[in-house]
């Protein structure tokens, strides 16, 4: 298949500067007519090449006159010899009926529905499907007046009117020239929201949310979260909304969280819809923050484009880093933090030790769907955060400034936003450019010298930046690592020669050495504090000095982070027969952060949770799941013994109270629900989880204790689960928590449990959300099921996408990712693991998504 690399870009050989669609929708017949005006670009002779897949062509017209000298194939359109500027008009016929893989032009539950990034236009229309190539859209959109009563595409609506024949049609005009990856097409029957809001300048803005019917009063929040996110772009970047109207749509069929589009994003309903009865904090978190992510694009990504998807993070990685920006203002910086560095440690670092491993800005790409990445997306904002920290808040906004006043309504790369950047600043950012070339995660080593006689120290800390599957070679990377030194008393000290510079250290070469002097004891280290790099640490702290640092750190992620490292630590001692290490200190050490931080429940409900299997295994090579999860279960279960009194205490003491999305209460039911989880293990477990069951008023305590039965592992999780179906089986998205749980219940017969769900009335194989809540789960999540020895869960998880790649490769793609990560266990996980890739890679008519993954993955 081929390959497409990043070197190899050459601009455009033609333009398009104005698009005319006119779009008769029908289920397997969708009449597509275009009306391109295109120039060519420079001297030369070169046919004019448009791509297109999946096409039915009708007709091509070169100025008015039928032209029937074209070259035709399965993914182009070629016409030699014309002249420099001319119109062309194509017609095409499309099928959404049967479009399940929801590219292109798709009809799903009565709505038609578009989804065109990376390469999803071409599917539509012959057109030069790049995001260098900029036009200006008008698009007529027709339909049956009764089923399809509304009818959306980019921009303003300008003209609209009826036929005789019980159809009606739009037209809608965007101004801003954009790339065809932004155009958007919506027709259904919907609810609609409506509301709306003033910029700073003073225009008003029209707000439309579409939903499901009968859904509108789901959609509030989502609404009035877009207004918070406008007002913040303005208030912190300066940025306006730039059209008269601002459409969000909701459908229930969608591959990706949500889309962009110019002045109509779609989105998965799940990111849209919410209240306290169907909806739990993480849903209001993650609604808002999607909202504000999509909003934000409108600068960053449509304003200011790619100029070809190897610059994905160019928008990407900036948009995320002003929505976890935004996030932190919205809710609280703490709690944001460690949900984005967990999301690194779980699931990024995993990405780079796989043979995936690609830098933040790929070089070479089969399928550019496979490269909407954990590295491009939160890797990518982990770098324009170190940015933040290296340029400071007012340097940073300098740069931005920079990067639109040079750029807007360009398609532009990485080196431009890096240049924009190194415009705001003294220092020289050509070694931190490093950092989108180079794949994989430096570890940072900390080596401490013993306090010699006369009471000096030195510490040393050293990058190591082990080869990847896709690099051998390395380079020191420019990271800046936030650090603090502890004293045996708790107080805050710093080096002798002023290499940390307010808490910060440059670590920009192989080693940087610190020296300390007048020490009675030994300095405690405490490295990469906030995360202020995306780098692993390798700092052997003794589990005294951890709980040191957790008594005297300042910072609440460095307090967090010390018992991450510590209960790592007491894993590793069960897993190698030594649980016995675990002794009475350690946990009355544990029994006293409960008791000493009862109040304070933001910190308290994030330092309880336990890390996940997931997180374990990138501070580990070789990983003997059964060994490492056991142990992890033996932990958790004497984790629940030991503290019980507290954590009941700590149950006890925090009221129900009537359900309000705040932030107070969501940081007070977030340790309630933690802590439930604990005691679902103990004794009196299934008392308190059967009681908050029956007793919730929101969403969040019920799946809090569906969550806690499941790990109590009991009859009650059945009874329960039985009761939550009956109550919600006529809601789909609110299922999808169902049938996550029951995909995640480790079980002895997790298999046949998943072959029945998948008979459920309520599942269907062509709806993304369902397949992922039910075989993603499964595959990311049940530890046990999906890693059984004898092979079961690769094998179950195997057939399953050997079918789903037939018809959403995109999906299927995703969910193969825990298979090509293999490399992190043992040998007789990798032998039956790589088997399974194998039956993949054997299967003729493999798509592109999953022939790049797995061949990548047993080259
Ligand atoms: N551009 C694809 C969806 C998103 O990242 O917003
Ligand atoms: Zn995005």
């Amino acid at each position: 298949m081929q390959v497409k690399r990043r070197a190899d870009y050459t601009p455009p050989l033609f333009v398009i500067r104005d698009v005319k669609l006119f779009i008769d929708l029908n289920p397997t017949q969708t009449r597509v007519k275009s009306r391109l005006e295109i120039e060519r670009k420079g001297k030369h002779s070169e046919p004019l090449i448009l791509d297109g897949e999946k096409l039915e062509l009708v007709s091509v017209r070169l100025e008015q006159k039928v032209l029937e000298d074209y070259a035709l194939n399965d993914t182009s359109l070629a016409l030699a010899n014309v002249p420099d500027c001319f119109t062309l008009e194509i017609e095409t016929l499309i099928d959404p009926q049967h479009n399940q893989a929801l590219e292109g032009l798709y009809l799903s539950n009565g709505v038609y529905c578009t989804q065109c990034e990376a390469e999803g236009f071409r599917r539509i229309t012959y057109f030069l499907d790049r995001p260098d190539v900029l036009a200006t859209y008008e698009v007529t959109v027709q339909g049956d007046k009764t089923s399809l009563p509304t009818l959306l595409a980019n921009g303003n609506p300008v003209a609209r009117g009826e036929n005789t024949d019980g159809t009606h049609w739009v037209t809608w005009q965007d101004p801003h020239p954009k790339p065809c990856y932004l155009f958007a097409l919506v027709a259904g029957d919907f609810d609609l929201l409506t509301d709306s809001y003033t910029t700073a300048s003073g225009r008003e803005v029209a707000l439309e949310l579409y939903v499901d019917i009968g859904k509108r009063e789901r959609g509030r929040f989502a609404l009035d979260a877009l207004k918070r996110a406008m007002r913040w772009d303005e208030q912190k970047y300066g940025l306006e909304y730039d059209l008269d109207i601002y459409m969000i749509v909701a459908v229930d069929f969608f591959n990706m969280g949500a889309m962009e589009n110019k002045g109509l994003n779609v989105f998965n309903s799940k990111f849209v819809l919410a209240d306290q009865n169907s909806a739990t904090d993480e849903d209001f978190f993650n609604v808002e923050s999607v909202i504000a992510h999509e909003y934000f694009h409108n600068w960053t990504g449509n304003r200011v484009t790619c100029r070809d998807w190897f610059q994905l993070s160019l928008k990407e990685g900036l948009t995320v880093f002003r929505d976890q920006q935004f996030s932190a203002d919205m809710t609280s910086p703490l709690s944001n933090r460690i949900k984005h560095v967990r999301v690194m440690r779980e699931h990024q670092f995993a990405e780079d030790a796989s043979a995936m491993s690609h830098p933040i800005r790929p070089d070479e790409v089969i399928e550019m769907n496979n490269f909407y990445t954990v590295t491009v997306y939160d890797k990518g904002a982990e770098v324009i955060r170190m940015l933040h920290t290296l340029l400071g808040e007012e340097g940073f906004r300098q740069g931005m400034d920079e990067y639109f006043r040079r750029h807007d309504g360009q398609a532009v790369t990485c080196d431009d936003f890096v240049a924009a950047m190194q415009s705001a600043t003294e220092l020289d950012l050509s070694a931190f450019s490093r950092w989108y070339s180079q794949s994989g995660t430096p570890v940072i080593e900390v080596e401490r010298k013993p306090v010699d006689e006369a009471g000096n120290q030195t510490i040393t800390l050293r990058q190591r930046n082990p080869k990847t599957a896709d690099q051998h070679k390395k380079e020191p990377l420019y990271l800046p690592v936030a650090m603090d030194c502890i004293d045996a008393n708790g107080a805050h000290i710093t080096d002798d020669e002023g290499k940390i510079k307010d808490g910060l250290v440059i670590l920009d070469s192989e080693s940087v050495t610190l020296s300390f002097s007048g020490l009675g004891n030994p300095v405690i280290p405490v490295v990469l504090g906030n995360f202020s790099a995306p780098a692993k640490v390798n700092n052997p702290l003794s589990v005294q000095e951890l709980l040191h640092v957790f008594r005297f750190a300042d910072d609440s992620f460095n307090r967090w982070d010390a018992l991450q490292s510590l209960y790592d630590w007491c894993i590793e001692q069960y897993a190698n027969g030594n649980g016995s290490n675990v002794n009475d200190a350690i946990w009355s050490g544990l029994k006293g952060v409960c008791l000493d931080e009862a109040d304070n429940h933001e910190l308290l409900g994030e330092c309880l949770v336990i890390p996940s299997f997931e997180t374990l295994c990138q501070s580990r090579t070789l990983v003997d799941v059964d060994r490492l999860h056991r142990a992890r279960e033996q932990f958790c279960h004497d984790f629940a013994m030991q503290l019980s009194e507290p954590l009941t205490q700590i149950y006890a003491s925090i009221a129900a109270g009537s359900y309000q999305y705040s932030q107070y209460q969501v940081n007070a039911r977030r340790v309630r629900n933690v802590v439930l989880g604990h005691l679902a293990l103990t004794e009196k477990g299934s008392q308190l989880v059967e009681r908050q069951y029956h007793n919730a008023d929101n969403m969040t305590d019920t799946l809090g204790a569906l969550k806690a039965a499941q790990r109590g592992k009991s009859q009650l999780f059945e009874t329960l689960m039985a009761d939550f179906e009956s109550r919600w089986k006529q809601d789909p998205l609110v299922l999808d928590k169902w049938f996550s749980l029951h995909a995640t219940c480790e079980r002895a017969d997790s298999l046949s449990q998943l072959t029945l769900l998948r008979e459920h009335p309520q599942f269907s194989d062509g709806n993304p959300n369902r397949v992922r809540a039910l075989i993603g789960s499964f595959a990311f999540y049940n530890t046990a099921g999906f890693h059984a020895v004898d092979g079961s869960g690769y094998k179950f998880v195997t057939d399953y996408l050997l079918q789903l790649d037939k018809t959403n490769p995109q999906v299927a793609s995703r969910i193969v990712t825990p298979l090509t990560q293999w490399q992190q266990f043992a040998p007789g996980y990798q032998e039956k693991m790589k088997a399974q890739l194998g039956r993949l890679l054997n299967q003729s008519g493999l798509s592109r998504d999953l022939f790049e993954k797995v061949s990548k993955s047993l080259a």
